[in-house]
């Protein structure tokens, strides 16, 4: 039977355009969903590299107007991948012209501004995702399952872990990744974002949180001139500008339910690529899961006789797992791009039922809320309690 056509306006393109485009266009193929999405237009800065971008990945038609795609009938879902701080106009933009919002993360640069979006696509009544990717990893959606059986027990402590290295270089141009106002933060925003929305999913609520921030890089060449006039000696000072943002940052939070957590976000992680990594520890046994693995799953049983006692490999790749009727036979792994395409099948399964899609909008607010939490507690050097961060 031909599915309802839903058409995709993406705004953004780089490496989260590149994931978002292949999961619309091959969900399908894996998928048994509502609707065939059809990559209507994409938006760029730079028409030029846009029209490039869409011939690559199958949008029908390249702007450099992202205003457009929100003013356009005939498109009925927003796809955002620019930069963190273009994230609240556009969406509350498509949310008032009633478009499903689908978001990368983090929702915006300030909690004010995150909430702001959820307000406006609840009000709009429209689908919307953040799209906080790891939360679609089966091998953490079958922990989610073994702590809601209580195979764990009552939690004692969350280990959070996300460490990166691709910026040691002080010659590494200062991009919006390093500006507050357009980032939110530095890897407390980008990495941390994804640890804290994990905890939440698997542990609960944060009450509040102690924090360290640090930055090691203060001043970097500005875009375009790149590492060749930072090192050439002469006219260095003049092409560079300050860091605004975090390089790397320690946090410890206290979960409304007793649990107590550590997370340590960095981009300063020397020979760590993406080490997305946590521990979970329970009264009655504790969980490992970390990306650069993704299919497994660490689970230490201690209600087992201590003599069989240890940390089993769960290889989460079977039709018994989640989504593993979609993929391949058990053992033959998925990777980064599959948890695109769990969450654009979710998605439209949200748009079909009208909605009941987490990590939404407003996960991302409580997310952001958070990281505010521990920029203050570093700032101010004590203690800060989530209800401290008001919009
Ligand atoms: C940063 O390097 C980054 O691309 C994040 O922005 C993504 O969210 C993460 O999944 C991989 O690393």
């Amino acid at each position: 039977m031909a599915k309802n056509k839903l058409n995709i306006g993406l705004i953004g393109k780089g490496f989260m355009g590149k994931a978002h485009s292949f999961a619309w266009s091959g969900v399908n193929r894996f998928f048994d969903t509502d609707f065939e999405p059809v990559l209507k237009v994409c938006a760029g800065t730079d028409i030029d590299s846009t029209r490039a971008f869409a011939d690559t990945w199958g949008w029908e038609e390249a702007t450099d107007d992202w205003n457009a795609i929100v003013e356009r009938d005939d498109i009925d879902v927003v796809d955002i991948v620019s930069p963190t701080f273009t994230h609240d106009a556009i969406a509350i933009a498509a949310a008032e012209s009633g478009k499903h919002v689908f978001c990368e993360k983090p929702a915006a640069v300030s909690y004010a501004k995150a909430k702001a979006m959820a307000e406006a696509a609840n009000k709009a009544g429209v689908v919307h995702y953040l799209n906080h990717n790891y939360r679609r990893v089966p091998a953490v959606i079958m922990a989610k399952k073994l702590i809601d059986d209580g195979r764990i027990g009552e939690i004692f402590h969350w280990r959070g872990t996300y460490l990166q290295d691709w910026i040691i270089d002080p010659g590494f141009p200062l991009t919006w990744h390093f500006k507050k106002e357009s980032a939110g933060g530095g890897p407390l925003y980008d990495l941390n974002s994804h640890s804290v929305d994990l905890a939440r999913y698997l542990v609960g609520e944060i009450d509040a949180v102690t924090a360290v921030q640090k930055t090691f890089t203060s001043e970097r060449p500005l875009p375009g001139e790149g590492a060749a006039a930072f090192s050439s000696g002469t006219g260095a000072a003049e092409s560079k500008g300050a860091v605004t943002v975090d390089d790397a940052s320690f946090m410890i939070a206290e979960f409304n339910n007793g649990s107590l957590g550590s997370f340590n976000a960095s981009r300063m992680a020397t020979g760590r690529k993406n080490w997305n990594d946590f521990e979970i520890y329970g009264s009655k046994g504790s969980l490992h899961w970390n990306f650069e693995s993704m299919n497994e799953l660490g689970f230490f049983d201690a209600t087992k006789p201590a003599a069989e006692q240890g940390f089993t490999k769960i290889s989460v790749t079977t039709g018994d797992h989640p989504y593993g009727n979609a993929w391949w036979a058990p053992g033959h792994i998925i990777g980064y791009e599959n948890t695109f395409f769990h969450a654009v099948a979710d998605f439209l399964k949200a748009v079909s039922e009208g909605g009941g899609l987490a990590p939404n909008l407003d996960d991302g607010a409580s997310c952001i809320r958070v990281l505010e939490a521990a920029a203050k507690s570093s700032d101010e050097k004590r203690r800060v309690g989530i209800e401290e961060i008001t919009a």
